[in-house]
C-alpha cells in the first residue's frame, strides 16, 4: 500500500507538471481526490490494514493528500496568473502609436460660398426664400418685365419643357412668388440652381447657381442698395474693399447698375486676379421696375425696392482665383480637397 501511495504521488506530480489549463487541472483533481479518485480509493481500503500498520499508512496517506492539494492550489494560482498576463499582453495599448486618420468629407466650394453668402445676408436681416426649378414662363419672364421678343426667351437660350413651362434661368421667379403672397416690408435672398442653354466653356455651364436679393418697402432708394452692397463687399472680400456702380440695363430694374469690387488681391493696382483692371465685376443690381411691382399688386407710388443678382460660381472663381469653371464640376478630389 505504501508503494501504491508513493506511485500516486509521483504520477500526480508528473501529470500536474504537464497541466496547462484550469479544465485539465480540474480533471486531474477529480481523478485523484474525487469520490472515485485514485487516492480516495486507497484511503477507503485502509480498513483492511492491521492496527499497527493503519496509523503509519494513514499518516503517509494524509501527508500525500495534503501535498497533492497544496501542489494543485499552487498550480491553480500559477495558471490564473499566466492567464491574466496573457490577457494584459494581448490587450496592451501603445498610446504613443500613430492614430488611424479618419478621412472626413467636406462641402463643395460652391456650397461653401453659398453658405457664406447666406450667413452674411441673413445677418443683415434677409430671409432665405426658395422655389421651384421647373417654372412657368410667366414667372420667369412676363412678371419680370421681360418682353415677348427678348433674346433671353429664345429656345436657343432657355430650356423649355413645353410652351408654358421651362427650367428657370434665374432665381427671380422665387422673389416674384414672395411679392405676390407677402406684403412689404420684404427682405429676401433666393439662392439656387438655374439653367441656361449655354455651351460649356471656361466661364459657362448650362447648370449653375445664383443668389438674388430683394428689398421692398416704403422709401427704399438706390443709396440703400449702395450702403448694403458696401457692407456686403467688406464682409465678403475684406474691410478695405470698395465698390463702384456702372450703368447697365436689365428689363426688371430701372435704373440698373453692374457692381464691381476693388481687387482684394492687389487693392486696385492691377494683378492677375483683376486682369490689371483693379476692379472685379461681382453682380448686377438696380431699382425694381414699377411694372414688376405692379404685376405683383404692389403700388409703385407707395413702395419702391432694390434687387441684385450674382452668379455663385463666379464668386467662387474670384475668391479662389480659379480660371476655368469646369474644374468645379469635374469632381476631381485632388482639386476639391484644396478648399
Ligand atoms: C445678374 C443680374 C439681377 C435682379 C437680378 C430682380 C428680381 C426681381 C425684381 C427685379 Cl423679383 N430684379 N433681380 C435685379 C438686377 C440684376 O441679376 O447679373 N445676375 C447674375
Amino acid at each position: 500500500m505504501r508503494d501504491l501511495l508513493n506511485k500516486i504521488k509521483t504520477d500526480v506530480t508528473e501529470r500536474l507538471a504537464a497541466v496547462s489549463s484550469e479544465d485539465e487541472l480540474e480533471k486531474l483533481r477529480v481523478e485523484t481526490l474525487g469520490k472515485k479518485g485514485t487516492l480516495t480509493q486507497v484511503l477507503r481500503g485502509m480498513g483492511a490494514l492491521s492496527s499497527e500498520e493503519r496509523p503509519v499508512i494513514g499518516q503517509l496517506a494524509n501527508d500525500i493528500r495534503s501535498y497533492i492539494e497544496k501542489e494543485m492550489a499552487n498550480k491553480k494560482e500559477a495558471l490564473a496568473k499566466s492567464a491574466l498576463e496573457n490577457k494584459l499582453r494581448a490587450e496592451k495599448i501603445d498610446v504613443t502609436a500613430p492614430g488611424t486618420t479618419v478621412r472626413v468629407g467636406k462641402r463643395h466650394p460652391i456650397d461653401q460660398v453659398e453658405q457664406t453668402l447666406c450667413d452674411i445676408f441673413t445677418s443683415m436681416g434677409f430671409e432665405i426664400a426658395e422655389g421651384p426649378e421647373v417654372e412657368y414662363d410667366t414667372y420667369n419672364f412676363q412678371k419680370l418685365n421681360i418682353p415677348e421678343n427678348h433674346p433671353a426667351r429664345d429656345t436657343q437660350d432657355t430650356f423649355y419643357i413645353n410652351e408654358r413651362i421651362l427650367l428657370r434661368s434665374q432665381t427671380s421667379p422665387v422673389q416674384v412668388r414672395v411679392m405676390e403672397k407677402q406684403r412689404p416690408p420684404i427682405r429676401i435672398i433666393s439662392p439656387g440652381r438655374v439653367y441656361r442653354s449655354d455651351a460649356v466653356d471656361a466661364t459657362h455651364s448650362p447648370v449653375f447657381h445664383q443668389l438674388e436679393g430683394l428689398v421692398v418697402d416704403k422709401g427704399i432708394t438706390m443709396s440703400d442698395l449702395k450702403g448694403m452692397l458696401t457692407a456686403f463687399a467688406k464682409q465678403m472680400f475684406g474691410e478695405n474693399t470698395k465698390i463702384r456702380f456702372r450703368p447697365h440695363h436689365f428689363p426688371f430694374t430701372e435704373p440698373s447698375a453692374e457692381v464691381d469690387v476693388s481687387c482684394f488681391v492687389c487693392g486696385g493696382k492691377g494683378c492677375r486676379v483683376c486682369k490689371n483692371e483693379g476692379w472685379i465685376e461681382i453682380l448686377g443690381s438696380g431699382m425694381v421696375h414699377p411694372n414688376v411691382l405692379r404685376g405683383c399688386d404692389i403700388d409703385p407710388k407707395i413702395y419702391s425696392g432694390f434687387a441684385f443678382g450674382m452668379g455663385i460660381e463666379r464668386i467662387v472663381m474670384i475668391k479662389y482665383a480659379i480660371d476655368d469653371m469646369r474644374l468645379l464640376y469635374e469632381n476631381d478630389l485632388r482639386f476639391l480637397e484644396q478648399f
